[in-house]
């Protein structure tokens, strides 16, 4: 068990240090547009809940090791815990199989400075947790504890939130223990660029936003379709390419495209590729879950040509 006071703080700021770029993504990003087809539980998201930074700090697995874990370990789980606790005082918890955090290729950090300063107080200040290419509730900030456990933690945020279910399953029938813990992210994109309802320019658009997939699988295509999925172009994707297996971070976007004369509106729809050729579901009825999580359908946005 580690406690994390100054001391640890200081002797992790002296173990070597990693700088890598990785998105978090909530897993209730877009839960607005579950909302749509039928009520969910949680904050109305939008396309915002996701964000990309540079992380420095130590590597767990060099942390673990030195505290004398080893891989053999098979089933155990690395379980952390915040400094912050809900109305009752039960901390955050969290945990992740030890076999990522030990995987040097994993790079999960406990990270002490983001952009290159120390770590702000919302962002989970002195430490926090990163795990690349996993959900963002795993991300544990305010690091109070590490442990090493035979079991998953068995905090609420662990057990009985964050998994995704059947459409069918609603708050009488679900049964938490039957579902797995989210961890890795299926691929999602949006459009943050025109929104929707906006008003643009005949002549040419341009189109912008995010794409991103998690487990380190790198996004390799982004369609985009300006008539609601009937013929659709390819975007340009900016930013650097990605390494393999350790695609951490998002890859923001653009298509300028043509607005085909007499047009009066656009139904823009983008829709993202990773490297397994995983695909976003065209809908989002079908993957509707009571929680809203993990919505990842094709992204639409409805604009208006001025004339
Ligand atoms: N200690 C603690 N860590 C936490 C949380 C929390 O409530 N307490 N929320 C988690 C969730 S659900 C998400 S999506 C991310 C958000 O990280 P950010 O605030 O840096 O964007 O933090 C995670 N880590
Ligand atoms: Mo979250």
């Amino acid at each position: 068990m580690l406690l994390l006071h100054r001391a640890v703080v200081l002797r992790l700021q002296q173990a070597c240090r990693y700088e890598i770029t990785v998105t978090l993504q909530c897993a209730g990003n877009r839960r607005s547009e579950m909302t749509q087809v039928k009520e969910v539980k949680g904050l109305e998201w939008r396309t915002g809940a996701i964000s990309t930074a540079r992380w420095a700090g130590a590597r767990l697995c060099d942390v673990l090791a030195q505290a004398g874990h080893q891989l053999c370990e098979t089933e155990a789980h690395v379980c952390f815990e915040g400094l912050d606790s809900d109305p009752t005082g039960t901390a955050y918890g969290a945990s992740i199989p030890l076999a990522r955090a030990m995987d040097p290729e994993a790079e999960v950090l406990l990270a002490y400075e983001m952009n290159g300063q120390p770590l702000p107080r919302d962002h989970g200040f002195p430490v926090r947790v990163v795990v690349p290419g996993v959900v963002g509730a795993r991300h544990v900030k305010w690091l109070g504890r590490v442990s090493v456990q035979p079991e998953e933690s068995y905090s609420h945020w662990q057990r009985r939130d964050y998994k995704g279910f059947s459409p069918s399953v609603d708050w009488e029938t679900v049964d938490f223990d039957s579902a797995p813990s989210i961890q890795e992210l299926p691929v999602q994109s949006a459009i943050t660029e025109p929104r929707d309802g906006e008003t643009v320019e005949s002549g040419e658009v341009t189109i912008k936003g995010y794409a991103w997939s998690g487990g380190g699988r790198a996004v390799i295509r982004v369609d985009v379709s300006l008539d609601g999925g009937l013929t659709w172009q390819v975007a340009k994707l900016d930013g650097e390419e990605q390494r393999p297996r350790k695609a951490w971070a998002w890859r923001l976007w653009q298509l300028k495209a043509p607005v085909p004369a007499g047009q009066k509106e656009l139904n823009i729809v983008c829709k993202a590729v990773d490297d397994g050729y995983n695909v976003q579901p065209d809908t989002v009825a079908p993957i509707w879950n009571l929680r809203g999580v993990l919505s990842n359908a094709w992204h639409r946005v409805h604009v208006y040509v001025s004339p």
